[in-house]
C-alpha cells in the first residue's frame, strides 16, 4: 500500500505510458475521448504512449511489465473493475506509477487513494497535468510540484493547487484514434465546447468542464470532423458538448462551414430548448444533424423550478413548436425519473408531458433513473434533499446504449418513494412511454409485413387505447400492406 510520496521509486529517465478505460457493465459506444487527448498530448510532446480500452476489448492481456506510468480512468460505474484491474497490476509490476483520472477520483479522491492500488490522482483536464507529471518522473523532479494532484505524503492525502483551465483549446492535438481499436466502435465524439453556465442541480459536468464556456474555432472543430471522416472512415459524429448551441451563432458558423466543404456524416449534439432559433435549426439539419437531444427532466412546473432548469414546460411547447415548424433536426427529449420531490402523481404527469410533446411535436421521449452523482448538488447536500444513498458504485447508471435498462435499479430511496417503488416506475415509465411505444410502432409494421393482420390488429387496438393511434389511422392500418408500408417509411425518416 502506497501511504507515502516516495516518488523517487518512480523516476524513469525513459517513461512508457498506457492509458486504460476499464472494463465496465457495457462497451463503449464511442472512443474515451478523455485519455485519447491525453495520449494525443504525450505523443505531441515526445513521449510513448499506448491506450487500451478494455470496454470493447476485454480479453487483451498487455504485458504491464512494459510500462512505467499506468493511468486509469475512472466513472463510479467502472470504479470496482478499476480497482481490481490496478490491483493486478500492481501485483505484476510494483515499479508502476499507477495514476487514476475522470470523474469519480476527481471528487471522491480518498475513496480511490484509500484503496492503496492507486499512487496518484489527476483532478479537472488531464491533459496538461498528465504531461507534467510524466515530465516530472522522467527529470526526477518531486511531483508534488505539479499542480492539480493528490497522493499521500507523510500518511496523509495532500492535494495540490488547481490547475489553470486549458484556455488555447485549439491548441491541443486531435486525439490518438489510431490507439484504439476504431472499428469496435458504431460511432466517434467530439468535444467542441467545454463547460455550461447553468446550475441543475443533478447535473454532474465533469472534470474537464466548468461554469466558464470554452470554445474551439469553428475551423478547428471543422478539421476535427476532416480527421475522423478521411482518416478513420467515421461518418456518425456526436458532439458530445454539454450545451452545443449556448452560443448560436458559433454553432450556425459550424453549419455553414460543414455546408461551404460539402462534409458529408450524420452528427448528433445535445443543448437546451431555449439556444435555439429557427436559422439554426435549418442549417443544422442542411448540415447533417439527425437528431437533436434536450433534457426537460420533468413535466412538474415545480419540480422543474427546483431543478434550477431556468426555463417553464410554456418554453418547452414553444421550443417544440419551433422544431416543428422548420425543417429541423429530430428532436429528442430526455425525462428524469427519481427527482426528490418526485411521487406516483409527478412521474404520472411527466410520463403524460411527455407522449403530448410526441403526439404535437413529434417529439421522441426517452427516461433516466435519476443518478446522484458524486460532486452534484443532489450529492452534496443529499440530506436536506431527504435523499438516502447507497454507494453501490455499479448502480450508478442511468440508462442503457444498448437498450439493456432491464437490469438498472435505483440506489436511492427519497422522502416519499423507496428505491424499489422507484426502480419499478422508472421501468413502467420507460417501457410504456419510451422504447415501449417505438417497439410497438415496429412491431406492428413487422406484422404487417408478414401479413399477420390479426396480430397487427392487437398491437394497433392496444396503440389506440394508449392514444398513440387514432381510429382513422387504424382505418388506413389495416388496407393494404403497402400503404402501412409507406407510412412507417415516413415515420422512420422522421426519426432518423
Ligand atoms: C461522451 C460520454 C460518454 C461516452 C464515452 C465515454 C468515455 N468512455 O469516454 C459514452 C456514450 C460511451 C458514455 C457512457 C457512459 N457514461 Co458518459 N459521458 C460522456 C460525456 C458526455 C463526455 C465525456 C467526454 O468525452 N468528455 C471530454 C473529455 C475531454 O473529458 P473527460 O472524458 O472527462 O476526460 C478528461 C478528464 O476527466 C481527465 N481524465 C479522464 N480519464 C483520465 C484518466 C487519467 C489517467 C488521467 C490522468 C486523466 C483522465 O482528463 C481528460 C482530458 O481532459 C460526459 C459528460 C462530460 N461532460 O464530461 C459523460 C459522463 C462521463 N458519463 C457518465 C456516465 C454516468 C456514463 C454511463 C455510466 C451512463 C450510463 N449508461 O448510465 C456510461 C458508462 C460507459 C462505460 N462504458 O462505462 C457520467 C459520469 C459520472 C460519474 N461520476 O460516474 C458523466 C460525467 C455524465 C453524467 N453526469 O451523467 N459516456
Ligand atoms: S443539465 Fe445541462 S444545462 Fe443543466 S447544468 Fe448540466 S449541462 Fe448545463
Amino acid at each position: 500500500m502506497t501511504n507515502q510520496n516516495n516518488f523517487q521509486k518512480f523516476v524513469n529517465s525513459q517513461v512508457k505510458t498506457l492509458l486504460i478505460f476499464p472494463q465496465s457493465f457495457e462497451p463503449n459506444v464511442e472512443p474515451p475521448l478523455g485519455i485519447s487527448l491525453i495520449a494525443a498530448c504525450l505523443r505531441q510532446t515526445g513521449h510513448e504512449v499506448d491506450l487500451l480500452d478494455l470496454t470493447v476489448e476485454p480479453q487483451k492481456r498487455p504485458d504491464w511489465n512494459i510500462y512505467s506510468v499506468i493511468g486509469i480512468s475512472l466513472l463510479c460505474a467502472n470504479f470496482n473493475n478499476g480497482v481490481s484491474l490496478a490491483k493486478r497490476i500492481r501485483q505484476e509490476n510494483q515499479g508502476a506509477c499507477i495514476v487514476a483520472g475522470g470523474p469519480f477520483p476527481d471528487i471522491c479522491t480518498e475513496e480511490v487513494l484509500e484503496t492503496g492500488f492507486f499512487d496518484v490522482v489527476v483532478h479537472g483536464e488531464g491533459e496538461k497535468v498528465f504531461v507534467q507529471l510524466v515530465e516530472a518522473l522522467e527529470s526526477g523532479k518531486d511531483f508534488s510540484i505539479v499542480k492539480g494532484l493528490s497522493f499521500y505524503q507523510d500518511g496523509k492525502i495532500v492535494r495540490t493547487e488547481n490547475p489553470p483551465q486549458i484556455e488555447d483549446l485549439d491548441a491541443l492535438p486531435f486525439p490518438a484514434y489510431d490507439l484504439l481499436p476504431m472499428n469496435r466502435y458504431n460511432e466517434s465524439s467530439i468535444i467542441a465546447s467545454r463547460g455550461c453556465p447553468f446550475n441543475c442541480i443533478f447535473c454532474n459536468r465533469g472534470p474537464a468542464e466548468s461554469k466558464i464556456v470554452r470554445r474551439l474555432s469553428p475551423e478547428h472543430v471543422i478539421d476535427w470532423v476532416t480527421v475522423l471522416i478521411n482518416d478513420f472512415g467515421c461518418h456518425n459524429i456526436r458532439f458530445v458538448d454539454s450545451t452545443f448551441t449556448l452560443d448560436q451563432e458559433w454553432a450556425e458558423k459550424i453549419c455553414d462551414l460543414i455546408l461551404k466543404r460539402n462534409l458529408r456524416f450524420q452528427w448528433t449534439c445535445q443543448s437546451r430548448i431555449d439556444c435555439i432559433n429557427s436559422t439554426l435549426l435549418g442549417k443544422m439539419r442542411k448540415a447533417g444533424c439527425l437528431r437533436f437531444y434536450i433534457g426537460v427532466e420533468t413535466g412538474n412546473e415545480k419540480i422543474l423550478t427546483l431543478l434550477k432548469k431556468g426555463f417553464s414546460k410554456a418554453d418547452v411547447r414553444i421550443g417544440a413548436q419551433l422544431f416543428k415548424s422548420v425543417d429541423a433536426p429530430q428532436l429528442n427529449i430526455d425525462f428524469i425519473i427519481g427527482h426528490p420531490w418526485d411521487t406516483v402523481m409527478t412521474i404520472r404527469e411527466t410520463a403524460k408531458f411527455a407522449q403530448d410533446l410526441y403526439k404535437k411535436f413529434g417529439a421522441k421521449c426517452g427516461f433516466f433513473l435519476m443518478t446522484p452523482f458524486p460532486g452534484t448538488e443532489l450529492w452534496n447536500n443529499a440530506e436536506g434533499y431527504g435523499l438516502n444513498i447507497t454507494k453501490n458504485w455499479e448502480k450508478f447508471c442511468k440508462m442503457s446504449f444498448k437498450g439493456d435498462c432491464d437490469r438498472l435499479s435505483a440506489n436511492f430511496d427519497t422522502k416519499y418513494l423507496s428505491r424499489e417503488e422507484l426502480t419499478r416506475l422508472y421501468h413502467k415509465t420507460q417501457q410504456r412511454y419510451g422504447v415501449g411505444l417505438h417497439k410497438h410502432l415496429d412491431a406492428l409494421n413487422f406484422l404487417m409485413a408478414g401479413k399477420d393482420f390479426k396480430q397487427a390488429k392487437q398491437i394497433a387496438r392496444k396503440l389506440i387505447s394508449e392514444g398513440y393511434l387514432t381510429f382513422k389511422v387504424l382505418i388506413i392500418a389495416i388496407l393494404p400492406h403497402t400503404i402501412l408500408k409507406f407510412l412507417y417509411t415516413i415515420y422512420q425518416r422522421s426519426n432518423m
